[in-house]
């Protein structure tokens, strides 16, 4: 396989003056966004939880990986009821994670490093600890404060049900009684997710505003861009109506639901554009927007709103020839009208890891099982390449770059997904992706804290020790090697990158094959050797004993003629 140093030629970014005046570059087109999710990313102060001081001192790591951007899972002041999804002060970065002042030294060292920064924006609902949430709890009804979430008296003679039959995606129903103030039982609010994150109501002008604010604070901040978290779920269907099924769970992403990708939410990502746009340095918005089709993320990325959205129906295809080439056909027909660039992405904190998806039968996006690893390795290794293939951007989930597979075997008393609970442990296990990084050393946090034998928030697994950055380092057959090869020739190959098509090539059956001017990606997604005639250079290859004239169970390769 052949290796490449790692390009440190790129250019300095100072804050608020990423963009020469004039021609915008796009750059957000073909970047490759590193997701980081801070609780597992890197722990400074060793208390077990990752932190903005870890982070920074890593970032040197994610320049050399090859990545163009970081995005960061929420940091903000927060109870941790979700994992920061919970969010009680926007403005201000939660103690366990740091200061602003961190913060700012983490955008400015970034941009140093021609890094940019992507911070999560959490705007569907609060945490329960929200002073306006307080507020409105303590002041009781009619207090104006409740206008600025979703309160209702309940039904029943005593209002002892909830006001709909709307369901939570964490399990359960969507609404949760208060108490008054004098303790007698009171109205219900609407919580989407867990009961300790209450839903905005976006009819009030104050909820606007304030959101409105909160993008510029990060902006003036030095921030590049947000990634929009349930970017489809901040308006509801007016007067709130029945759905009229259980199981609600499992219809998402087949229907537009009462509460989910309303026409609505459009207005509001207009506006932000506007103010994204008022900044130089060409700051981005990212839809994470489940939509029952790639038509309707479309809208999210019209030439006046986001610049991108998540392409979940990508991330949620198997390992298959037929259903790949399909997807990626029609993810790039549906941006082709709207010209945002078609994104790619395999893994999140949200999801069992590819590597474990692809180790199992197909199964969702939610498994308990670690399958055939080295199947699955196999596979993970080859669909980056392929992803990394593909035209326009990519995100990559911290670890993948490290070939990690989920941990599947956490101890149901050390899990804290709320998904998790409210599920009673039939689903939810997002944990398993969310295990803490390792770096280096042989003993458990294997560098992620400081200290040999000091604490990470969830366990990691002995043979996590082989996976290692530092284990991984100068290995060419390493999924890290292999991640650094693949980053640095997108990089320099013009014919990588952004565009809005791929030529399909003839190919026997369970293999892809595409053209991208003299740029070539093969892919056999069969667990047998394939006998194909390959083009030119063999650029870079997942398997570790790439053959000419032959494709490897598994595995995909990149050649140049
Ligand atoms: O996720 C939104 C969302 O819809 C997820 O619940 C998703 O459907 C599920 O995790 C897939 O298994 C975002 C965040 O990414 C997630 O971490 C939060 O828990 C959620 O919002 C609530 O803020």
């Amino acid at each position: 396989m052949t290796q490449h140093a790692a390009d440190t030629s790129r250019p300095v970014l100072a804050a608020a003056d990423t963009q020469a005046a004039g021609e915008p570059r796009g750059w957000w087109r073909d970047a490759v966004i590193y997701q980081v999710y801070p609780r597992s990313f890197a722990d400074a102060n060793g208390d077990g939880m990752g932190d903005l001081p870890g982070i920074r001192s890593r970032l040197p790591y994610l320049r050399d990986l090859g990545v163009d951007a970081v995005w960061l899972s929420p940091f903000y002041a927060s109870p941790q009821a979700d994992a920061g999804y919970d969010v009680a002060d926007y403005r201000a970065v939660d103690p366990m994670f740091g200061t602003l002042l961190d913060a700012d030294a983490l955008i400015r060292e970034a941009h140093e490093l021609g890094l940019r920064i992507i911070v999560d924006l959490v705007p569907n609902h609060s945490s329960d600890q929200h002073e306006w949430f307080q507020r409105a709890l303590r002041e009781g009804p009619g207090s104006p404060l409740r206008d600025r979430y979703h309160f209702r008296p309940g039904l029943g003679a005593d209002g002892e049900l909830p006001p709909n039959d709307w369901e939570s995606i964490f399990g359960g129903p969507a609404w949760t009684r208060t108490a008054n103030p004098d303790g007698t039982p009171g109205e219900w609010y609407l919580h989407l997710f867990a009961p300790e994150q209450p839903d905005f109501n976006w009819d009030s002008r104050a909820v606007a505003d304030e959101f409105r604010s909160i993008l510029r604070f990060w902006l003036d901040m030095g921030v590049d861009g947000f990634r929009v978290d349930v970017a489809h779920g901040l308006v509801k269907a007016p007067g709130l109506p029945d759905l009229g099924a259980h199981n609600q769970l499992h219809l998402l992403g087949n229907d537009v639901m009462p509460f989910f990708d309303q026409d609505g939410v459009h207005e509001i990502y207009r506006a932000w554009r506007q103010i994204l746009d008022e900044y130089p340095g060409e700051r981005i918005a990212v839809a994470e927007a489940w939509t029952p089709t790639v038509e309707r993320t479309a809208n999210y990325v019209r030439p006046d709103e986001m610049h991108q959205a998540f392409n979940f129906q990508y991330l949620s295809t198997y390992w298959d020839a037929v259903e790949l080439r399909a997807v990626i056909d029609s993810s790039l027909a549906a941006m082709r009208p709207v010209g945002a660039p078609t994104t790619w992405v395999l893994s999140n904190h949200d999801v069992t890891r590819h590597a474990t998806r692809f180790a199992n039968p197909p199964g969702g996006t939610q498994l308990r099982t670690a399958g055939d690893r080295e199947l699955g390795l196999r596979r993970a290794r080859a669909a980056s390449l392929l992803m990394l293939a593909l035209p326009g951007s990519a995100y990559v989930y911290q670890g993948e770059e490290l070939g990690l597979p989920d941990v599947t075997d956490l101890a149901d008393e050390v899990r804290q997904d709320p998904s998790f609970f409210r599920a009673s442990g039939q689903d939810g296990y997002r944990d398993g992706c969310r295990v803490p990084i390792p770096w280096s050393g042989t003993e458990a946090p294997y560098g992620f804290g400081p200290a040999q034998g000091g604490p990470s928030w969830l366990p990691q697994p002995a043979e996590w020790a082989g996976l290692s950055v530092a284990a991984q380092t100068g290995d060419p057959t390493s999924t890290l090697e292999l991640y650094r090869s693949a980053l640095t020739i997108r990089r320099g190959h013009p014919d990588l990158g952004a565009g809005s098509a791929v030529e399909w090539l003839d190919a026997p059956e369970g293999v892809l094959a595409f053209r991208r001017g003299a740029f070539r990606c093969l892919v056999n997604t069969t667990g047998e050797t394939v006998e194909f005639d390959t083009p030119g250079r063999l650029l870079v290859s997942s398997a570790v004993d790439a053959v000419p004239g032959r494709l490897a169970p598994d595995s995909a390769g990149w050649w140049a003629v």
